[in-house]
């Protein structure tokens, strides 16, 4: 491709807004543009590095035996009735009137449409399991869209359902879709960690996260420094270690306070439902909300207020513990704002009718759940998920099948979702330095880039126009046929971060051209004779 024929708009200085690295260049090296908050153009380059990875995402869906369709993005609300989401989802579902006055909404996900479109065929067990997944545009009326297309408005996902007669074929293929995404990020040269997740308000139960390594992420991820243990910090368990200070436990309320984290207990108030929850926890430790709701059975808690005695409850409130309360002597009970309310509390003792769980966030240093090493952090950008739905959406919207004894079933569902440009953005995150980016070879909006230093000069023009015609035989090239400054477009070539550069300069006449690779910066002179075979040697090696 010519450059001069390309719309490429560089920037030279970063945008105020652009606060992430994927963000910024993406801008500057002209692959996007902002057409609103959360919304965005792909120009040329951003579109042909979209459409390598939809290649690489397709490619791996129909390997594993999934099926390709394209649903509306306009959605009849009855669906979102049916399920009973209308009412769930607030503002973040986008909502319009057609001409008619009637309710639709944006497509932010399409469990209830595929779920109307397969229930009057999907009706006998030998019609099962059946994989079907689109790529398509997604809406979310996010609040603070930001990081570019990190977390937009509108994005391009893969979204895979799933349909079984039993869980047995759902966890086959649950563990199929895992390997594929596997492979689909290794492919995109994306440093990605699969970590338990908490299913939330999706019901069903195992989930796992594609959890891309890196900086910005949004998502902390709690890693074993000596296993592959990896989970939502919001999912890692605690390994509970019972040990406890040999001091004798002194009668309640007698003597006076011992402050200090060994002795401090903590407590915070949540709603669930109509239900008040006291969480008592060791000062120190956080309460991980996550954990007390999946505790409680319930899809949401919310923060309360209160100044109850959790030892003397005024009302009814429900008490529970984090197991590391168990291992509190003589401790001194907090109330919600932090007054002391109860000392020389011994568990055994005084909180015999608490219910202790794991019920707070896992800590770096904290023993792997798995019992190998220790717990480490790091921030992760979320490009993947799989869960296993259940039959939440074929129970709401009566999707049954007969089985082999001929009876009635709710169809047992899975869901697989890749944000495809979520994607594009975190392989910027990963593959970039101070001068731009530097693409993974196989999502490479160009293979080569051909940089004539002068065009002005005959013997550099003939020589590019040769080169290119040549390569461009075997890889995607991009030739910088424009009348620029050299500086321009060296710099503009670090930016947009083609794998090989070929510079075409003052040794033209001598046959000699530079090759340059983006990733490594190393920088050879070759014969124009042995180019096809160097380029070569550098992409395949990149
Ligand atoms: C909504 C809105 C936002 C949402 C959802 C629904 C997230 C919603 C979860 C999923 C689950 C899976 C299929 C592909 C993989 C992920 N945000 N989720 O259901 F109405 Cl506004 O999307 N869906």
């Amino acid at each position: 491709m010519r450059q001069s024929t390309m719309l490429i708009p560089t920037l030279k200085e970063t945008p105020a807004d652009a606060e992430s690295a994927s963000h910024r260049f993406l801008l500057r090296a002209g692959f996007i543009r902002q057409n609103a908050a959360g919304i965005y153009s792909y120009l040329p380059l951003g579109h042909r590095v979209l459409k390598k990875i939809e290649a690489i995402v397709r490619e791996e869906m129909d390997k594993a035996g999934c099926v390709e369709l394209l649903m509306p993005a306009l959605q009849p609300a009855e669906l979102w009735h049916e399920s009973g989401r209308w009412d769930v989802y607030g503002p973040e579902l986008m909502r319009l009137k057609d001409r008619h006055d009637r309710d639709f909404a944006l497509g932010a996900t399409h469990e209830e449409l595929i779920t109307s479109l397969v229930r009057d065929e999907l009706n006998s067990y030998k019609k099962l399991p059946m994989t079907l997944y689109q790529i398509q545009t997604k809406y979310r009326d996010e609040r603070r869209p930001r990081f570019g297309l990190l977390r937009g408005r509108e994005f391009v996902m893969k979204d895979a359902y799933s349909f079984h007669s039993d869980e047995a074929s759902l966890d086959e293929r649950y563990q199929i879709m895992y390997d594929a995404y596997k492979r689909v990020f290794e492919r995109c040269g994306l440093n990605v960690r699969a970590v338990i997740a908490d299913s939330g308000a999706m019901g069903g139960k195992d989930t796992h996260e594609f959890m891309a390594l890196a900086e910005i992420g949004e998502d902390t991820i709690a890693y074993s420094d000596q296993s592959d243990y990896a989970a939502n910090v919001e999912m890692a368990k605690v390994l509970h270690i019972d040990e406890k200070p040999d001091e004798a436990p002194l009668p309640l309320d007698e003597g006076e306070a011992k402050r200090g984290q060994a002795y401090e207990i903590e407590t915070r108030f949540f709603k669930a439902g109509e239900d008040l929850i006291a969480v008592l926890f060791r000062k120190g430790d956080e309460v991980n909300d996550v954990k007390v709701k999946n505790a409680l059975g319930v899809d949401i808690v919310f923060e309360a207020e209160s100044d109850i005695d959790p030892l003397n409850p005024s009302e009814r409130v429900v008490v529970m513990a984090d197991n590391g309360v168990k291992n509190v002597v003589n401790g001194t009970l907090l109330d919600a704002s932090g007054n002391v309310r109860h000392f020389n509390v011994n568990p055994e003792r005084d909180l015999s009718a608490v219910r202790f769980d794991d019920l707070r966030m896992i800590k770096e240093g904290d023993p792997s759940p798995d019992g190998k090493g220790r717990i480490r952090f790091a921030r992760g950008i979320e490009v993947g998920q799989v869960f296993k739905l259940g039959t939440k959406y074929s129970e709401a919207m009566n999707a049954r099948f007969l089985d082999e004894n001929g009876k009635s079933r709710p169809i047992i569902m899975g869901c697989y979702g890749i944000g495809i440009s979520r994607t594009l953005a975190a392989i910027a995150e990963q593959h970039h330095d101070e001068a731009g980016l530097k693409w993974p070879v196989v999502v490479a909006p160009f293979a080569v880039h051909i940089v004539p230093v002068n065009v002005k000069n005959a013997e550099q023009k003939q020589t590019a126009e040769a080169l290119y015609e040549q390569l461009k035989t075997q890889y995607e090239v991009l030739l910088d046929d424009r009348d620029e400054r050299a500086g321009v477009k060296f710099a503009e070539a670090d930016l947009i971060g083609c794998p090989v550069r070929v510079t075409v300069g003052k040794k033209a006449g001598e046959g000699i051209v530079e090759v340059k690779v983006r990733a490594t910066g190393e920088v050879r002179e070759c014969n124009v004779s042995e180019l096809l075979h160097v380029v070569d040697e550098c992409l395949n090696r990149v």
